[in-house]
């Protein structure tokens, strides 16, 4: 046993970490642009404002709010200063930076308490906030002692228990030093809330915003939470809303307006979980859901690794009607995430063995659809070789394999009318590492698991084609092509035939399939596997 282990834990509190960049593309885009430091700033995409930075928050009076168009922020202040954040990769690095500074710093603390290494969890939430679980380290700097403990920030809500009290001055010292060690290293400023649970740290973040931090104390957390509107609450979303809602009017309710009207309505024990569960259609979300407009949070902080789970390149755009402007959008998108994959191979030596193609036409609102794939061999071994000419060629293969999904899928073709407003390419199911010499031909995983329905964040199960019929819902299988496991209804996406139950064999189907493709007909009837549709804004959405 190691000696870390045989150490009494001094609390068994919980002492979660949430931190936030401030104004993430703003700080980024002018730390390399140190002129604009006192200018006020405002990161567009699109001609949209995703962000602005504190001075243009300052002198517009709260009128450049995220997504406002950039018309209304030039009106509202003139003198601010535009900058293009169309390219996320100065955000995708500046990302890594800082939790690589995270990182170092919670080894050397873990290193410096001289108890043995232990694990202390982080994790990723989009692309400027991260969650950490110092309850570990907090409880071995208490029995370390040593020290005076006072909390540092403000401080929010009260409580009677003294060891969470001790706890959440521990952790509230740690975030101060984490963030003057970010800042410092990175000269990016960033807020903490330090609470026992997610869900707290995260509501104590916005709470002093920029650059500080504070505690927030639970003694009266579900009070609080009771009274607020149940969309400020993380993980109560649009559609949950509108579930609630639409049951809410069915029932003769008024609107939803606070926390506490979802317990009322539903009750807060098993038979309120039951008549949320059939509102929602979903047992576990019910849970969630209940227990967060209670404030109860029991999530643990879930190790997210270095590496990102996915990639996805997206652009959306008013109106695509010709093929010759879809295949130039398509490669845009290819070329981005050519360069991605292969920066992916360098850092963490993985491959993807699933490509995913989204697309979204006018009239299907907010919905995309997504069609998944096994990622084409030749893009594969493309992304992990050396060289320009290696480069080109993956992008050469991946537009050709996305735009024959989009062909295959979405009927867009030459012959075709079509009205496209989204398109998006994917890699995900990445193998593990470098050693791996052929991951899709090593790996026992058979085609129909590869399709089988997955659970995804923000997917609803809907699928909507460009007519806006439903096509198949995952989750209620189409009773001509069971969605089994062991059943092999996974077919080609361009021949259309069943595929073998090997991915290797049916990943070089799908090949010699793309390869031949040129000369195939394109009019193939459209496969209904391995889809789903998102709602856009779930790309932006804390994950
Ligand atoms: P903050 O945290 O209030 O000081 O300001 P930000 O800018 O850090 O806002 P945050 O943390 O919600 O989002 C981090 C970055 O993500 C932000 O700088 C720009 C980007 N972002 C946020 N919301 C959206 C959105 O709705 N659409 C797009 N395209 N990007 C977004
Ligand atoms: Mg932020």
């Amino acid at each position: 046993m190691s000696a870390a282990r045989k150490r009494p834990r001094a609390s068994q509190s919980r002492a979660i970490l949430a931190l936030d960049l401030d104004c993430f593309y703003a700080q980024v885009a002018i730390r390399s642009r140190p002129h604009l430091a006192n200018r006020p700033v405002v990161i567009l995409q699109k001609h949209l404002c995703v962000t602005s930075n504190y001075v243009a928050r300052r002198l517009a009076h709260g009128a450049v709010q995220k997504m406002t168009p950039v018309s209304t922020a030039l009106k509202a202040c003139p003198d601010i200063v535009c900058i293009d954040g169309s390219d996320l990769t100065p955000f995708r690095e500046a990302n890594a930076e800082v939790l690589a500074v995270i990182r170092a710093w919670l080894h050397a603390k873990v290193t410096e308490l001289g108890v043995g290494s232990f694990p202390i969890p982080c994790q990723k939430l989009g692309f400027d906030e991260v969650f950490i679980d110092v309850s570990r380290l907090v409880a071995e700097q208490v029995t370390a002692g040593g020290r005076p403990w006072e909390f540092q920030g403000h401080i929010f809500g009260r409580t009677d228990d003294d060891a969470s009290r001790r706890a959440l001055m521990v952790a509230s010292q740690l975030a101060s030093e984490l963030r003057k060690e970010i800042t410092l290293r990175t000269k990016l400023t960033l807020c903490a809330g330090i609470s026992e649970s997610k869900l707290l740290a995260k509501l104590a973040v916005n709470m002093n915003k920029p650059n500080d931090q504070t505690i927030f104390l639970s003694g009266d957390a579900a009070q609080y939470i009771a009274g607020r509107h149940p969309r400020s609450l993380p993980g109560f979303g649009y559609a949950v809303e509108g579930k609630i809602s639409a049951w809410a009017k069915r029932n003769g309710k008024e609107d939803i307006k606070t926390a506490a009207d979802v317990v009322q309505w539903f009750g807060d024990g098993k038979k309120g979980f039951a008549s949320l569960a059939k509102v929602l259609d979903n047992d576990d979300q019910a849970r969630k859901i209940l227990e967060l407009c209670q404030g109860t949070d029991t999530s643990p902080v879930i190790e997210s690794g270095d590496a990102p789970k996915s990639l996805t390149s997206m652009d959306s755009f008013r109106s695509c009607t010709k093929i010759e402007d879809a295949e130039r959008r398509v490669t845009i998108r290819a070329k981005d995430m050519v360069t991605r994959l292969r920066r992916d191979w360098e850092l963490y030596g993985r491959r993807p063995k699933t490509l995913t193609v989204g697309f979204r036409f006018r009239g299907d609102g907010y919905h995309a659809t997504m069609r998944a794939i096994p990622m084409p061999q030749e893009i594969v071994s493309l992304c992990s070789s050396k060289g320009a000419d290696a480069a080109d060629r993956s992008i050469i293969a991946l537009s050709r394999a996305a735009l024959f999904v989009l062909k295959d899928h979405a009927g867009v073709s030459a012959s075709s009318t079509f009205d496209m407003t989204l398109i998006s390419i994917g890699a995900s199911a990445f193998t593990e590492n470098k050693t791996e010499k052929n991951a899709t031909s090593t790996k026992k995983e058979t085609v129909a698991s590869f399709f089988a329905p997955k659970e995804g964040k923000g997917m609803s199960s809907v699928c909507r084609p460009p007519n806006g019929r439903l096509l198949q819902n995952r989750s209620s299988p189409n009773p001509r092509r069971p969605l089994s496991p062991n059943a092999s209804f996974s077919r080609c996406p361009i021949c259309n035939e069943v595929l073998s139950s090997l991915l290797a064999k049916a990943s070089l189907h799908v090949d010699q399939c793309l390869r031949r493709s040129e000369t195939v007909s394109p009019a193939r009837k459209r496969s209904k596997t391995a889809s789903n549709t998102f709602r856009v804004d779930t790309f932006f959405q804390r994950k």
